[in-house]
């Protein structure tokens, strides 16, 4: 730990609440085909399951990525250069943002979270242990387009996108070409960008993983049901929904739905929706991607897939792709 007095992190706030929980919710429940945007998981109890999850023996993904920084953080560094400016999308407990801080001794860090609370604690905490390094915290949804703002500190010569846990996998396939062709338009020529994404592997291995013996994962997936509950004055009754997770192999994706055990009708914010015994309410998907089936994908935005490594069990990759000069 540097041991001059740490500055506090600067905070710039570009995100509106808006009423958008209650409009999606409606819209999804309206459609045909059920289902609920898997964004809305991560109120403070649904955070505090999903840090539960990432602790489980059946939850592969964080170990394999956390060894996958362990061993070549320093490799990244090498690839990347002296001088970076790194943006985190999300805001998670950090430890594999501190491996990356460490062996890259960048000279800005700024983490981008909509989440406020759980940003600044993690911008405080990581200004509080890196004295010299420039962190800016911004309030903003990065799955959005946006700019960002002036920084604190000295100019960076590459700005690199830190994008880790695969969430990128939570996207549809056109959705993660947007989001990838928006990171490289942020990070700009001569930029990077480092993400952590999920391996392809047996179907056991997935499905084990998206539904452990202590039930973490259920309760991860009902909690969204609570939350409506709770926020958008709903009165879903959660024994009535069981947590059903699958890896669907034509699609490559692990699908997370909510099944209705009943008949039934739940109102939510005003407005009825009704349920038959077994209709189910889609709420997360997780594709999986081979290390060239993501390459090409980066391809298509815009970036140079230039490196990527696994850890020891093949279970998943960290891709370095970069922005032509
Ligand atoms: C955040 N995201 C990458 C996790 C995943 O594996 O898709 C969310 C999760 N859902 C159930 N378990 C974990």
């Amino acid at each position: 730990m540097d041991r001059r007095t740490a500055a506090a992190p600067a905070f710039v706030d570009l995100h509106r609440d808006a009423d958008s929980f209650l409009e999606e919710v409606t819209a999804g429940l309206s459609r045909p085909l059920k289902e609920l945007p898997p964004k809305y998981f991560y109120d403070e109890r649904g955070s505090e399951l999903f840090e539960a999850i990432c602790g489980l023996p059946e939850y592969y993904p964080t170990r394999a990525e956390l060894e996958i920084m362990r061993d070549h953080a320093g490799e990244m560094a090498r690839h990347l250069g002296p001088a970076c400016a790194v943006i985190e999308y999300g805001s998670g407990s950090g430890r594999k943002t501190r491996l990356l801080l460490k062996a890259l001794s960048p000279v800005a860090y700024v983490p981008i979270d909509i989440a406020r609370e759980q940003l600044q604690v993690t911008a405080a905490g990581i200004a509080a242990e890196f004295s010299r390094l420039a962190v800016t915290a911004v309030c903003a949804d990065y799955s959005r387009s946006f700019r960002l703002p002036q920084l604190a500190g000295p100019p960076a010569r590459r700005r690199v996108v830190y994008f880790p846990g695969s969430t990128i996998g939570n996207l549809s396939l056109p959705e993660a070409a947007g989001f990838l062709a928006n990171a490289r338009r942020l990070v700009g020529p001569g930029g990077g960008m480092l993400v952590g994404v999920d391996l392809k592997k047996d179907a056991a291995r997935l499905n084990a993983a998206y539904n452990d013996a202590r039930g973490i994962t259920a309760a991860f997936n009902l909690n969204l049901l609570a939350r409506i509950n709770r926020e958008l004055d709903a009165d879903f009754d959660l024994a009535s929904f069981r947590h059903h997770a699958f890896y669907n192999d034509t699609l490559s994706r692990i699908e997370m739905h909510l099944v209705s055990l009943a008949d039934q009708r739940v109102r939510v914010g005003g407005a009825g929706f009704g349920f038959r015994g077994g209709e189910t309410i889609h709420t997360e998907n997780s594709y999986k991607y081979s290390l060239d089936e993501f390459r090409v994908l980066a391809e298509s935005a815009g970036f140079e897939p230039r490196h990527s490594w696994t850890d020891g069990g093949r279970l998943f990759a960290v891709h370095y792709l970069a922005v032509p000069e």
